[in-house]
């Protein structure tokens, strides 16, 4: 069966975005590290596949973390002719910080690395960008470009609709995502 796949940073809310997509209950929380392994639900003939989350996890140390981050890209790879769409969540309260700290350090950051990753096995990828409702109205475009150009994409970001796309979880404001993963679903039946 074809999946939509939620990647992204541990805490940026996939669960929660795919609990108010399904209204299905899937573990989530406040600490970073809920989801452990992927976790499959039924949505619309397809199966949307929760992914546990790279970087920080509360209790788990740090060849844990790796080994989580390792097997999420095994995991890719393995499906990658499977993947009809995959959902890259970021958080829009913190990506810029975090890329520009890994960039600082000349490290790749991971959610770059994975974004090109994606790209590379031919895997169509939508940018959830999640906590909208942690940004001051004011400050929605100007951090919106900023994670746009991060991932490469120069802004303004609305040039980039079609993969940007902003959603509060939290608030059940999922923007045109529903959309989104309509389409991908109604090209997979074709
Ligand atoms: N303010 C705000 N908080 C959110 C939003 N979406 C999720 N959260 C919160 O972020 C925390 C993490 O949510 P999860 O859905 O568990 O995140 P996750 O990405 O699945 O995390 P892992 O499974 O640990 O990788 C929870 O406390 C959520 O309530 C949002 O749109 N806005
Ligand atoms: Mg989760």
């Amino acid at each position: 069966m074809k999946e939509i796949l939620f990647v992204g940073r541990s805490n940026v809310g996939k669960s929660t975005l795919i609990r108010k997509l399904t209204g299905k209950k899937l573990p989530a929380g406040k600490r970073p590290g809920v989801t452990r392994k992927p976790m499959k639900l039924p949505y619309q003939g397809l199966q949307i596949t929760d992914m546990p989350g790279f970087g920080f996890m509360s209790g788990a140390t740090e060849e844990s973390q790796d080994a989580i981050k390792n097997n999420i890209v095994h995991y890719i790879e393995d499906n990658a002719d499977n993947i009809a769409l995959a959902v890259m969540v970021v958080n829009v309260s913190s990506f810029s910080e975090v890329v520009d700290r890994w960039n600082a350090r000349n490290e790749i950051p991971v959610e770059v690395e994975l974004f090109e990753f994606l790209h590379e096995l031919d895997i169509d990828v939508v940018v959830a960008a999640n906590k909208m409702d942690k940004v001051k109205e004011a400050d929605r475009d100007g951090t919106l470009d900023g994670i746009g150009e991060r991932l490469g994409m120069l802004p303004p970001w609305r040039q980039w609709i079609d993969i940007i796309v902003p959603v509060s979880a939290k608030k059940g404001d999922l923007g045109t995502l529903k959309e989104k993963m309509r389409e991908r679903i109604e090209r997979v039946r074709d």
